[in-house]
């Protein structure tokens, strides 16, 4: 019976999703490269894995509106993680643990155990007194069509855990054991649970995993905890933590007590517009993130999730990234390589020397990548201004100032719908060089510095008469020791 409800769901969905898409596709601020849905709203990335040759992108997804709706999973394969294919719904609310309208399929996780595709998720429904959330699993055979497990839930909210703050299952094996860590929060302060089990039915409570003393938010969304290198990194989203939403810390693992010493913490993206990242494994062994490229209504800087509900959709993934542990033990996070493919005009300056004035950036539009090498010992100015998007009357600003070590995202003037500055300090201690990576969409802007260290994805919704960059030194002169620019081809548009 069950069977049946979620199936004449996920139709429902793609009737919906088949009537809108192409209204979608011909928008004028669909992104030309950044993943994002046929229609409808996405929100976190869920279950990103890499199963039985193609990579699988499940989402927070709600099709019959550009809005937070009862929540299922949207679904999409791909090669390359650059074209796209989507496929039916993943999951849709039909069961009495998942079916409230301010609930649904909540985020989760994906695993390949006996060949089939696991999906662990948080339910979340009411029962007459507040909503519910427990943890529950699916699985498939060809990785395209779900049956819910029937005896869900498989594990309820512990004794003391809140019942409305209990969610993000993310699951891993090691050595024949699963292992999995979801968030929520005690006596105000954020926290991971450990659980472990045998056969991804029957799960044990192991140990608080990390938990806030209050320097880290009330609670802990979307949790993610992999090795890396001889380390392991627990990333979380907090909630309550002012600007920080999408911290990374890097420690030690002792499996014998499920416990996390961590002594290196830093932030993996500083923009308005980056949440929730999940983490995947490639083939080739290459540890890669994405995040929903937007945030809720409790953040500082938040004022809306921007103009594209008008045109029936909303939300999208930022880049992929690749982290690397440093040696420090700090953490980087690069684009893909696989994003190279996508360049097309390329342009080189080498040894730019930029005084009084702006220097317009040649070769680029509304989506294309700048890359620059700024050698700070034989520039004078204090102070760059990157002016992105511009149209004589409209732009966005990003501002490196060496003298404060700090830069700062500053979108007030760039579209006449977003607000907020976004500001990050960069550690530019016996450093000859500043790298700046630069990734235009149509309706975003990310930003990478300082060996992607320091990194900002902020949404921008300039329309298609901002096609000027410029690079603005104060004070002095600049000197770019290499400045490459490309076009990006537009792979979305064709995709099915
Ligand atoms: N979004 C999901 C929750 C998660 C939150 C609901 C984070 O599972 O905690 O759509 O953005």
């Amino acid at each position: 019976m069950s069977k049946t409800i979620m199936k004449e769901n996920i139709e429902k969905a793609q009737v919906e999703i088949e009537a809108k898409e192409s209204a979608v596709k011909n928008g004028r601020m669909r992104q030309d490269f950044h993943f994002m849905p046929q229609t409808g709203w996405l929100n976190d990335p869920n279950g990103l894995v890499y199963y039985k040759g193609q990579y699988h992108y499940f989402y927070q997804f709600y099709p019959y509106a550009g809005f937070w709706g009862s929540v299922h999973w949207g679904h999409a394969v791909s090669s390359d993680m650059l074209r796209w294919k989507h496929l039916p719904p993943a999951l849709a609310p039909s069961e009495a643990y998942d079916d409230h309208y301010l609930g649904g399929c909540f985020s989760g996780s994906a695993i390949e155990y006996n060949e089939k595709l696991y999906l662990m998720y948080t339910g979340v429904t009411n029962n007459g007194d507040g909503l519910e959330q427990c943890q529950c699993i699916a699985w498939s055979e060809d990785g395209i069509n779900f049956e819910k497990y029937e005896g869900n839930p498989v594990i309820a909210a512990p004794e003391g855990v809140p019942k409305d703050f209990f969610r993000d299952p993310k699951v891993w094996c090691h050595r024949d054991t699963f292992y999995m860590v979801c968030g929520t929060k005690k006596e105000d302060k954020g926290q991971a649970l450990l659980y472990k089990s045998k056969d991804m039915i029957h799960w044990e409570y192991f140990n608080v995993l990390a938990e806030s003393r209050g320097e880290w938010g009330y609670m802990w969304e979307c949790p993610d905890f992999y090795p890396l290198g001889d380390k392991y990194v627990l990333m979380f989203s907090p909630m309550g933590a002012q600007e920080r939403k999408c911290v990374y810390l890097v420690g030690d693992f002792d499996y014998r007590t499920g416990k996390f010493f961590y002594n290196i913490s830093g932030e993996i993206d500083w923009g308005l517009d980056y949440y929730a990242p999940q983490s995947f494994l490639a083939p080739d062994g290459r540890r890669i993130i994405t995040g929903w490229a937007n945030g809720w209504e409790w953040m500082p800087h938040w004022k809306d999730w921007g103009p594209m509900y008008r045109e029936g959709w909303s939300g999208f993934f930022a880049l992929p990234r690749e982290v690397i542990l440093l040696e420090d033990n700090t953490l980087s996070f690069k684009p893909i390589h696989e994003l190279e493919q996508l360049r097309s005009d390329p342009g080189t300056e080498n040894n730019l020397l930029i005084g009084e004035g702006k220097y317009q950036v040649k070769n680029t539009g509304c989506s294309c990548e700048i890359k620059m090498l700024i050698n700070l010992e034989k520039t004078t100015s204090r102070k760059v201004k990157l002016e992105l998007r511009e149209n004589n009357t409209r732009k966005a600003v990003v501002l490196f100032d060496f003298q404060k070590a700090e830069m700062c995202f500053d979108r007030t003037c760039a579209d006449g719908w977003s607000t907020g500055i976004a500001r990050s300090e960069i550690n530019l201690k016996n450093k000859q060089y500043l790298d700046i990576h630069i990734f235009i969409d149509r309706s975003s802007i990310e930003v990478f510095s300082n060996n992607y260290q320091n990194n900002m994805t902020c949404n921008v919704f300039s329309d298609e008469t901002q096609t000027n960059n410029y690079i603005v030194p104060e004070n002095g002169e600049l000197y770019i020791e290499k400045l490459e620019t490309w076009n990006i081809e537009n792979v979305l548009k064709v995709m099915k």
